[in-house]
């Protein structure tokens, strides 16, 4: 049997956990997806564990260099603290923050947490869709003086993002890389999860989903 990659492990590991469901969505854009990634589902102290090392793997992997982690409120939080441990372990300590969506107005104040935002700075988010969220985390890292440097996400979609409710020829993904310049890590690709479901199609019970699927991705894909 040859061995499967680290991305479609994610992905059997996502299904496994529940984040990653097939049946009936609609996204934040109002798309009718058949497949929907949830990562607030990797919700026990082993799925979380599981999560940092498949990011940690998939960042050193990927060759980046980078100063400092940053995790947006609010999901993004946790991610950058579990992936931070995870590197650590794996050899690469770097400092970590994060910001509040509401600013504090006692104690120390402001609304970063953690280690000063400098050097060059590595997002750590879940998904991204119309890659709103990035261009706030862009924004926080620029105003304190940093390099927004890299992003790295669980899941790129591939899909075509959408401007003032239209949709354009690319991705969420692609616009950070090319207008904005940040490097990307995906641990996952729509194109794994074609790959798992493709493995699946005769026997497993994904094989209804992989159509679907397929259908998704040519019409919205990028
Ligand atoms: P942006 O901030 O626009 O890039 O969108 C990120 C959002 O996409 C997340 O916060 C979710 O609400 C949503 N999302 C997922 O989390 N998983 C998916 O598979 C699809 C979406 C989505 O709505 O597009």
């Amino acid at each position: 049997m040859l061995a499967i990659s680290p991305a479609q492990a994610f992905v059997r590991f996502a299904i496994d956990s529940g984040v990653l469901r097939f049946g009936d969505f609609t996204t934040k854009a109002g798309r009718q997806s058949p497949y929907f990634f949830n990562a607030g589902l990797f919700n026990d102290g082993h799925k979380l564990l599981q999560l940092a090392q498949f990011y940690a793997n998939a960042i050193v992997a990927s060759g980046i260099q980078f100063d400092m982690v940053f995790g947006p409120a609010y999901k993004g939080i946790v991610l950058a603290a579990a992936v931070s441990m995870e590197l650590a372990r794996l050899g690469r300590n770097v400092p970590f923050a994060y910001n509040r969506k509401e600013a504090k107005d006692h104690g120390e104040g402001g609304t970063l947490v953690g280690a000063p935002l400098e050097g060059r700075v590595l997002i750590i988010d879940d998904v991204i869709s119309a890659g709103t969220a990035v261009r706030e985390s862009i924004a926080i890292i620029s105003a304190a003086g940093a390099t927004p440097y890299a992003l790295a996400i669980a899941l790129d979609r591939q899909e075509k993002a959408t401007e003032n409710g239209r949709d354009v020829p690319h991705s969420a993904v692609q616009y950070v890389q090319n207008a904005l310049g940040l490097q990307v890590c995906k641990v996952a690709t729509l194109a794994d999860i074609l790959g798992v479901l493709e493995h699946d199609a005769d026997s497993g019970h994904l094989a209804q989903y992989r159509d679907r699927v397929q259908a998704y991705r040519q019409q919205y894909g990028v």
